[in-house]
């Protein structure tokens, strides 16, 4: 794909991360728009080097915590449509109603956004987050809330590609315009349809891979619009964590609960160890939850119970 490199500078700069990400060394984080599509799928499979305090903040889900149990409420997940102006066409997200969803009452949104190859589909197909949500529910572990799942791909064809065009430039462009319609353009569309409480403090953003990466881009740089937020195997679009965190000189609204985790089988947990790190440097309070999981439902699964329990909490 040397076709993606414009200019020379580029290709010397290309070269050179070729060179370090073949001595194990690359920088964890980088926008996609400047690494091939082949060294993009290659950072899944990078060594794992863990350090002391990489490891598990709690004990693994009770079994059958993403299983269908008799005698559980069911909440509902609708399809939500809504006009996009940053691609021109009408776009959907899945939105979760927890059991006896009512309008007269009123409730939190945890924005909830799927990987590269996913869609508004993903949590609930693949990973059973409604089926986590309404055990916690029904059992008292986590508040009511709605959830909303969108297509997190602002591309007027959103549709996940093919596995070749999955790490593409443009696809991959397409997780970082979705900045803009979510706050310009969904946030409010959810406030008016549904049941909502309209304050950061009641609304949370949480993601897997490159939803984990936009949900703290997004979170972070947005600390008046969510209070709580969630990477879960953040991917390689997750902002240098010194831009992410500039640090005290530029501090801002903390969050009420940063939430970071992966697994140590994980090729991506980089990301989030750079994260994790710039964290502890400057003393921010955050969840840091390293499990024994690959890159997979497993422990998107486990990590979204996890989050759920401690979300929205007053
Ligand atoms: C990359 C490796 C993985 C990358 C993105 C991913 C943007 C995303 C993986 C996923 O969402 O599962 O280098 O670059």
């Amino acid at each position: 794909m040397k076709k993606a490199i414009p200019k020379p500078p580029a290709a010397v700069r290309l070269l050179l991360c070729g060179a370090l990400l073949a001595c194990g060394n690359a920088p964890a984080q980088d926008d996609g728009a400047r690494i091939t599509p082949e060294q993009a799928r290659a950072n899944l499979s990078r060594a794992v080097v863990l350090a002391a305090d990489d490891k598990r903040a709690f004990p693994a889900a009770p079994a059958g915590f993403a299983d269908t149990l008799p005698g559980v409420a069911q909440g509902r997940v609708e399809e939500f449509g809504y006009e996009s102006p940053v691609t021109g066409t009408r776009r959907k997200a899945s939105v979760y109603l927890p059991a006896g969803y009512t309008p007269e009452r009123r409730y939190p949104v945890l924005y909830l956004l799927h990987g590269i190859a996913g869609n508004q589909d993903e949590w609930r197909g693949y990973v059973r987050a409604n089926t986590i949500l309404d055990n916690l529910i029904a059992g008292g572990k986590a508040p009511p809330m709605i959830v909303v799942m969108p297509n997190g791909r602002a591309l007027a064809d959103d549709r996940p590609p093919p596995a070749e065009g999955l790490f593409t430039p443009g696809h991959v462009e397409g997780f970082a315009k979705f900045e803009r319609e979510l706050l310009g353009t969904l946030i409010p569309a959810v406030d008016g349809r549904y049941a909502t409480v309209a304050e950061r403090d009641m609304r949370g953003i949480a993601g897997l891979s490159m939803g984990g990466g936009q949900a703290l881009n997004i979170g972070l740089g947005h600390p008046d619009t969510f209070g709580w937020i969630a990477g879960f195997s953040a991917a390689p679009n997750t902002r240098p964590a010194a831009e992410l965190l500039p640090g005290p000189g530029q501090a801002s609204r903390q969050p009420r609960l940063l939430y970071l985790s992966c697994g140590d089988k994980d090729g991506l947990i980089n990301v989030s160890q750079a994260v994790h790190r710039r964290l502890k440097q400057l003393d921010m309070p955050h969840v840091w939850n390293v499990d024994g999981y690959g890159h997979d439902r497993e422990s998107w699964a486990d990590n979204l119970y996890h989050f759920a329990r401690l979300v929205f909490r007053r």
